[in-house]
């Protein structure tokens, strides 16, 4: 299928390291589907659901200790460790390639593996980059052809002598001691050993769309961000895009397809992507944005038909539901979706399940994985290989004090800085504690392929390049107030806050400035149609003179470990903010 040369030869490289009974090069079309849906629905790898209530859909379960992304084993094996920065796990790629290498050795023995060709970005655009992944997985080819471009057209696309990036993959035992996510991005490879969950197997996402693509940006002169890109239609007809990064499992799905509260008539929302933005200047000297992925690989515990009931009718056909609960009837049901839970039912373990029986019936990190174009709002310029023109980025995250619910930035070094300082309660999104404060610059955390500090030096060296950049604001939908409780309905009344940024980059909406950057006066917010008191508004705008110098200490001792690689723009900007809080408080 491949006239690749260098493709071929790697193929029958790796085909030589695991050994498979069989290889089964991937097409990606529907008769293909069909027969790999029956192929894993006849060793239980996944089960057909009821193709009356959801056609084309598939469930699936992992491992109980394979439910999130494992940080602690995924590492960046650039030749030099301090090209992988102190927030990264480092391995030697000598060390690393040996010491997985023999774990891949013969893996595949017994099994099938599928070669699956896939384009992230739009096929044939200049801006798309190739990857091939090497799976042992049915569920991760299933998974693959939703999530990208997969198979045929991928193959095309690499025609003679495209790059691509190398990705290889094996479930091998599952077993959470041998378990690496490992990436080399100064060979263009990826090797996941050991997972069979989302962001650890489906190697276009987080490994390649932001890992990989953050250091080739990096030395390309664009930016992989994990952001989210919404168009957002004013009653006027006029579209403005925007880009969104916070943390996983922080409400990027549902901000990038959200509904317009009904009191406010004549706003539209048009999804461009919900999780990884691709961003290049244009030669209008603005920011374009282009979503890499095809699918949506959401949160499904929390999704209701009132939270995002888009997302809802996306995942309706030709979906993947993962951890979620399994009815008697072959239809799916999760914590949060607002209907009344199924009698009995199998929980995300395989284990009987009622709802007296105190436990949670999906995994709080369950998923659905659908196709993007199924999306009722999905833009009609989605696939549009230039991107869309951003006029704001905004950083956010979980803070149950401290930001308030929108401000702005002074400029774009200070944009960055604030992007750079970005904080967030921790979800189950990742396994570990969940809840803790931890600072997540950008949201790129645990997704930057090289060094932060070269990575902030990179967001900063992009000012001078941009003649015309986007206005950046920060945005926290989840303070609370002293009682726990939060002090803002969320969801679709976060265009509210969205509604105040697209007026202020037309330079028509008004702001107090503050030491932090501008904040929306009570009146300059539309609250048409909203209860909300006016002390709890006063809550959600204030700036905390204490909360904010406590903050200034904790954001230095994160810093603090870049050493003298923190660029010193930063250290200006602390500087500002501490004297510009001394003459607030
Ligand atoms: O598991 S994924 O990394 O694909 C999703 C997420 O954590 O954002
Ligand atoms: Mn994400």
């Amino acid at each position: 299928m491949f006239r690749n040369k260098e493709a071929v030869k790697w193929v029958e490289e790796m085909v030589s390291l695991c050994k498979p009974d069989h290889v089964v090069w991937c097409d990606g079309s529907e008769e293909e589907r069909q027969r790999l849906t029956a192929e894993a629905a006849s060793t239980g790898e996944v089960l057909e659901l009821n193709q009356d209530a959801l056609p084309g859909c598939v469930y699936h379960r992992t491992a109980q200790n394979d439910v999130a992304r494992t940080e602690h084993l995924t590492f960046i094996c650039s030749r030099k460790e301090e090209d992988a920065g102190p927030t990264n796990n480092w391995m030697d790629p000598k060390e690393a390639y040996s010491k997985v290498g023999e774990m891949f050795d013969g893996c595949m023995k017994g099994r099938t593996m599928y070669v699956i060709p896939f384009v992230m970005g739009t096929p044939g655009s200049p801006f798309r980059k190739i990857g091939i992944e090497l799976s042992d997985s049915i569920y991760v080819v299933l998974n693959m052809r939703i999530m990208t471009r997969m198979g045929k057209v991928a193959a095309d696309d690499l025609g003679e002598n495209e790059e691509f990036t190398k990705c290889l993959h094996s479930k091998g035992e599952l077993d959470i001691d041998r378990r690496y996510i490992l990436h080399f991005p100064e060979d263009n490879t990826i090797w996941s050993y050991g997972s069979g969950y989302g962001g650890n197997v489906l190697l276009g996402k987080k490994c390649l769309s932001l890992r990989i693509a953050s250091y080739m940006g990096m030395q390309e002169g664009w930016m992989a961000e994990h952001m989210l890109i919404v168009g957002i239609e004013s009653p006027d007809g006029e579209i403005t895009y925007i880009a969104a990064a916070f943390p996983s499992a922080c409400g990027k799905t549902n901000l990038a397809m959200l509904i317009p509260p009904e009191s406010m008539p004549g706003y539209r929302i048009w999804t461009v992507g919900d999780d990884i933005a691709w961003i290049r200047i244009g030669p209008d000297g603005r920011l374009w944005a282009v979503n890499p992925e095809a699918g949506f690989f959401g949160v499904a515990p929390g999704t209701s038909m009132k939270t995002n009931p888009n997302a809802m009718l996306t995942a309706r056909k030709n979906s993947i539901f993962t951890n979620v609960l399994l009815t008697p009837d072959g239809n799916v049901w999760w914590e949060g979706m607002d209907v009344p839970p199924p009698v009995e039912a199998v929980d995300w373990k395989g284990d009987p399940w009622t709802p007296q029986s105190g436990e949670k019936g999906s995994h709080p990190n369950a998923r659905f994985t659908a196709p993007a174009s199924q999306c009722p709002v999905i833009s009609p310029e989605w696939e549009n290989p230039q991107g869309v023109p951003l006029s704001a980025i905004l950083f956010g995250g979980r803070r149950a004090k401290l930001a308030p619910l929108v401000y702005e930035s002074f400029n774009w070094q200070h944009g960055t800085f604030v992007g750079a300082t970005m904080a967030s309660e921790t979800t189950a999104a990742a396994t570990g504690a969940v809840g803790v404060v931890r600072r997540d610059p950008m949201a790129m955390l645990p997704f930057c392929g090289y060094d932060m500090s070269r990575y902030f030096r990179h967001w900063l060296e992009m000012e001078e390049k941009i003649a015309n950049p986007p206005k950046i604001f920060n945005v926290n939908w989840f303070k609370r107030d002293d009682d726990g409780s939060f002090l803002w309905p969320g969801y679709g009344d976060n265009l509210r806050a969205i509604d105040w940024i697209i007026r202020r980059c037309k330079g028509e909406a008004d702001a107090v400035e503050t030491p932090i950057g501008y904040v929306p006066t009570k009146e300059s917010l539309n609250l048409n149609g909203l209860e909300i008191s006016d002390r709890a508004l006063g809550k959600l705008l204030e700036v905390d003179h204490d909360a904010w110098m406590l903050e200034l200490e904790s954001m230095q001792k994160f810093f603090d470990q870049f050493g003298y690689n923190l660029p010193e723009e930063f250290i200006d900007e602390q500087q500002a903010l501490r004297t510009r809080l001394g003459h607030w408080g």
